[in-house]
């Protein structure tokens, strides 16, 4: 693997599936820029890796703006920043929460990529957007998360159909139940609730997707994996 130091960002890298990216990105030699909004998180995460840490909120326009301009080069964007908030039918749905999962998947995703478009495109470089099965599949109650992360979806085919000849390639890597924080922030910090989605389930952990990451970005600028759905084998 000659990776030469390249540069690749990871936002929502201060914990689980971002978290994992970024280390499995380093173990392969890529020099990491992991982005999130907890900075001592990110930072202790960093120094264990060599990587670089830096504050970052991806709904914030002007951040993200500021985040582009200071970081220079860049031969890999991982979009993971995102998440889930409520589980609420739709007649009982919270805006709020809406808005939230609609700003940080969807809007969070495009700033970035926005963002830093002219770098990507300079290093013939890649970008993986971490969506969901949740945009492939609608359940019940899910339907803020499912919007957004279909959004995410139609985004990637999207930019891939729009940068097909030009030097950049687009993934989606979509994963069904990975045990994280995902149902903690889902519910709200309702510790029980989260742990019943997981119990006595064969749950994917977060260092899966990043294994799937590191491999998406370690072959050849010829080839382009448009999608992959990773799912844990007791989930259909
Ligand atoms: C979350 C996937 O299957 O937990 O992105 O809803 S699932």
């Amino acid at each position: 693997m000659e990776n030469n130091q390249k540069i690749a960002v990871v936002t929502g890298a201060s914990a689980g599936i971002g978290e994992a990216c970024a280390r499995a990105l380093a173990a392969d030699g890529w020099t990491v820029v992991l982005a999130a909004r907890r900075l001592e998180r990110l930072e202790k995460i960093a120094a264990e890796i060599g990587g670089r840490a830096v504050q970052l909120d991806v709904t914030d326009d002007q951040a993200v703006e500021k985040f582009s301009a200071e970081l220079g080069a860049c031969d890999l964007l991982v979009n993971n920043a995102g998440g889930a908030r409520g589980l609420d039918a739709i007649e009982d749905a919270n805006l709020e929460d809406w808005r939230w999962m609609y700003d940080t998947n969807v809007l969070g995703t495009l700033r970035m990529t926005k963002a830093l478009m002219p770098a990507l495109l300079e290093a013939n470089g890649l970008v993986i957007n971490i969506g969901s099965v949740a945009g492939r599949v609608p359940y019940v109650g899910g339907a803020g998360y499912n919007a957004a992360k279909h959004g995410v979806a139609a985004m990637s085919r999207v930019l891939r159909l729009e940068t097909h000849d030009k030097p950049l390639r687009v993934c989606e890597i979509d994963p069904g139940r990975v045990e994280t924080d995902f149902s903690l922030l889902r519910f709200k910090g309702d510790e029980e609730r989260a742990r019943q989605v997981y119990e006595g389930k064969l749950n994917l952990q977060a260092e899966d997707i990043g294994e799937a990451v590191r491999w998406v970005a370690s072959l050849p600028a010829h080839v382009n994996i448009d999608t992959m759905l990773i799912m844990p084998a007791d989930q259909v």
